[in-house]
């Protein structure tokens, strides 16, 4: 197992993984940037390091300060989180060179999955449905209008290099693919530095539904079941839950065995999860992996009790997998709504210092944060500020205690979208599950 490892991320994450690593005996190095150092992060690892000024480009992306800061402090693997390194293959590939393990999974597997149109045609290769679209980067609109004639309207336009929904287009009439085709190309390029773009057909009113993907160095893959993150709001989402609220058994072991197949299509190790779009008719297509651990694995800790933050540093470290696939019960149901620091019905970032802060406790809630009373949000990073997390015995329980949860949190000081959230918790087709990723745009607050 890992001496001492450096967690190259800020904010509730970092305190997720600081919690997993003092859980196994492990020691903590934090990473900040000038104006992180009131960061609970910073207080809570057992070693703490700047690496530059505020901007993230000159410290959480700071590929050589963070490495500087790894062999400084004699810390034997570095963990990225999300966002900033966690899918940057160099990165990983850098901190192998210098014998500092990268937790997370080979460059290789990363570089494979983060291309969309290799991911495409490796998951396909086994046996994984995906949507009907192009083989390969579509070069010219002559093609373009070609192949959306043979796929049929409406189509999406997609960057090879994008992902999380940043570069789409959908088109709706062949009049308006010309302009599409080049406005995704440019913006591919100024967006990922790669102008290459496909066209898939286009899933109307999808629910977003992704597989939690848990693997070891020995081959071993298993997934704990699916996470629905129907509701979001330009490709951010804003509440997660599991399970899926509409995934038959049938369906849940198909899923599973598709995304198992796909990771192990790329030889992946750690954690990751497979992105699915699941349409009306109950078919389920794969989008894209995410070679990282994600925001809303809570949601899966909660209805599997199993700790991923752990599980993904054993793997690390080299260890099998300590489950086997019937070893994962699913039970009961979970909620996570993220908490940022924004207008609740704007959505426009309200950064500032927190004046008043009581979070909500009692059975079956959870808060994963980094803000305590007098703490300033800063305007640098991500709006985030908590992560409010329930565990109940069914879907409805949940709802409620969300709601119960939701009321007793008190943050004062700053704006947040804890009344948006209280609103939807009481809306009727959310309560029913009836919610697709167009939701959000469809209703009026
Ligand atoms: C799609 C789609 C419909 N059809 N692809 C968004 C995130 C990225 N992983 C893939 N995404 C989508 N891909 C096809 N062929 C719908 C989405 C999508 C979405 C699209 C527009 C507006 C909001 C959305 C929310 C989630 C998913």
């Amino acid at each position: 197992m890992f001496h001492k490892i450096l967690i190259a991320n800020r904010g509730e994450i970092a305190l997720r993984i600081i919690r997993a690593c003092k859980e196994l005996g492990i020691k903590t190095v934090a990473v900040h940037s000038d104006v992180d150092s009131q960061a609970l992060h910073v207080m809570l690892a057992d070693e703490s390091i700047c690496i530059g000024p505020a901007p993230s480009a000159k410290s959480y992306l700071n590929m050589k300060a963070i490495i500087s800061a790894a062999e400084v402090t004699d810390a034997d693997a570095i963990h990225p989180g999300y966002g900033f390194l966690s899918e940057n293959a160099e990165f990983a590939e850098i901190c192998e060179n210098c014998g500092i393990t990268f937790i997370g999974p080979t460059a290789d597997s990363m570089r494979r999955m983060g291309d969309k149109i290799s991911a495409r045609q490796t998951v396909t290769a086994a046996g994984v449905p995906i949507l009907p679209g192009t083989k390969d980067g579509v070069k010219s609109v002559e093609e373009a209008v070609r192949i959306a004639e043979e796929i049929g309207y409406p189509v999406i336009i997609k960057a090879t290099a994008g992902g999380g929904g940043r570069g789409m287009k959908v088109v709706h009439s062949p009049a308006s693919l010309p302009n599409a085709f080049a406005a995704a190309r440019s913006e591919a390029q100024a967006g990922f530095g790669n102008p290459d773009v496909y066209i898939e057909k286009f899933c109307e009113r999808p629910r977003h539904v992704e597989i939690q993907i848990l693997a070891d160095k020995h081959g071993n893959v298993i997934h704990l079941g699916e996470r629905d993150c129907s509701i979001q709001r330009r490709h951010q989402k804003l509440i997660e839950e599991a399970p899926c609220p509409v995934l038959t058994p049938e369906l849940r072991k198909k899923m599973g065995e598709c995304a198992v197949a796909a990771a192990k299509s790329v030889n992946y190790s750690s954690v990751g999860t497979m992105e699915f779009l699941l349409d009306q008719q109950g078919n389920f297509y794969f989008m894209e992996m995410n070679t990282r651990v994600q925001v809303e694995h809570p949601v899966t800790e909660m209805v599997t009790g199993i700790d991923i933050i752990k599980e993904q540093i054993r793997s690390a470290a080299g260890l099998p997998l300590r489950f086997r696939q019937e070893d994962i019960k699913i039970s009961g149901h979970s909620i996570e709504c993220r908490i940022n620091a924004e207008h609740p019905f704007k959505f426009t970032p309200s950064p500032g210092k927190i004046d008043g802060y009581h979070p909500p406790g009692g059975l079956g809630v959870r808060v994963d944060s980094a803000v305590y009373d007098q703490y300033t949000v800063l305007p640098h990073y991500d709006s985030m500020i908590a992560k409010l997390i329930v565990h109940a015995d069914t879907r409805e329980e949940a709802i409620h205690r969300m709601a119960r949860a939701l009321d007793e949190y008190i943050i004062e000081g700053i704006k947040t979208s804890i009344t948006f959230h209280q609103r939807i918790m009481r809306n009727k087709e959310f309560i029913e599950g009836d919610v697709d990723t167009g939701f959000l745009e469809r209703i009026n607050f």
